[in-house]
């Protein structure tokens, strides 16, 4: 039995500051309509895909960009995109902020997260971003910051891979796409496909001199976590200016090869599709990288057991 799933990275251009969830989900629609148009089984929406990358503005208390969080989902103006999604048999994946219920001592969370919603729209799984950059208190000195880790708490349960849309699928989000052990987690499971969506600012304010090199940096991790662990990788941006604030577009779906095999062209609302056969990934997971033959665990222990550089 073929087990290609037609995958569209649905990239988003920027939401301003003034743009309502509205006006959003009506992008996210004419990108989802696309998909089914050009007979996608899933499509792929950026991290913090219902709202400005807010985390660039500092306020004084944690609480002050609550209204940029989602306490439902779907919720009363994300529903529509649920339901138009499962009428067209179109499965999606959707980066949004969170804000849990109460938890058993009172306490709320945010987490920057993602949904998985199959194409009978149950949902799949949330996934948490693991990796949580930037910095946690004010620093003006910066053009803009990056206050994600004032805002959203890192993940207290890691990177699961799941059976969905016919094969083995797992998901990462921005600055997750960085960290080899991120795909590795992922790959001693078996992961066929991992989806990760973005916002990546050109500007890197404690180092400038990396500016130049994002397009580049982008390209080579998930290149090299798709062919170090034989798996698709589809990467979504959130691109272009937004709030005066270039980010990197150059979504693009990565074969098993680490080979792209398809590339957004602008820094806008653009959709780009591949088949992805997902038995392809047995080309390399049985050969150059059969795990279970050539790993050398009992060599890796510093990689669990040790979190900042110890030197010799
Ligand atoms: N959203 C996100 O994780 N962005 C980071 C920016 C660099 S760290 C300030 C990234 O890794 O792309």
């Amino acid at each position: 039995m073929s087990r290609v799933i037609t995958v569209g990275a649905a990239q988003l251009g920027p939401i301003e500051a003034e743009h309502t969830r509205a006006d959003v989900i009506e992008r996210l629609l004419v990108l989802l309509r696309q998909g089914a148009e050009r007979g996608c089984d899933l499509v792929s929406f950026p991290e913090l895909a219902l709202t400005t990358f807010f985390p660039r503005w500092y306020t004084d208390t944690v609480d002050g960009h609550d209204h940029y969080f989602e306490t439902e989902m779907p919720g009363t103006e994300t529903k529509v995109l649920f339901d138009e999604a499962k009428a067209l048999g179109v499965g999606f994946n959707l980066g949004f902020a969170e804000l849990t219920p109460p938890d058993d001592d009172g306490v709320q969370h945010r987490y920057n997260t993602t949904i998985l919603v199959e194409r009978d729209g149950t949902e799949v799984t949330r996934f948490r971003k693991v990796h949580i950059p930037g910095h946690e208190a004010d620093e003006p000195w910066r053009p803009f910051q990056h206050l994600e880790r004032r805002y959203f708490e890192e993940s207290p349960e890691g990177f699961g891979v799941h059976r969905a849309f016919g094969g083995l699928v797992g998901l990462a989000t921005c600055n997750d796409r960085r960290w080899p052990e991120t795909y590795r987690e992922m790959g001693l499971q078996g992961v066929e496909l991992i989806l990760i969506g973005y916002n990546t600012p050109i500007h890197y304010a404690p180092d400038p001199g990396q500016n130049a090199l994002q397009g580049f940096h982008n390209q080579l991790c998930m290149q090299a976590g798709a062919y170090q662990n034989g798996t698709w990788v589809v990467g979504v941006a959130k691109g272009g200016t937004e709030c005066g604030v270039e980010s990197l577009a150059q979504s693009c779906i990565i074969a098993p090869s680490g080979q792209i095999v398809a590339q957004a062209t602008t820094c806008g609302d653009e959709l780009i599709v591949a088949a992805c056969d997902l038995d392809r990934c047995k080309d390399f997971k049985e050969t150059l990288f059969d795990f279970a033959r050539y790993r050398r665990p009992e060599l890796y222990g510093r990689i669990t057991g040790q979190k900042g550089v110890i030197e010799p």
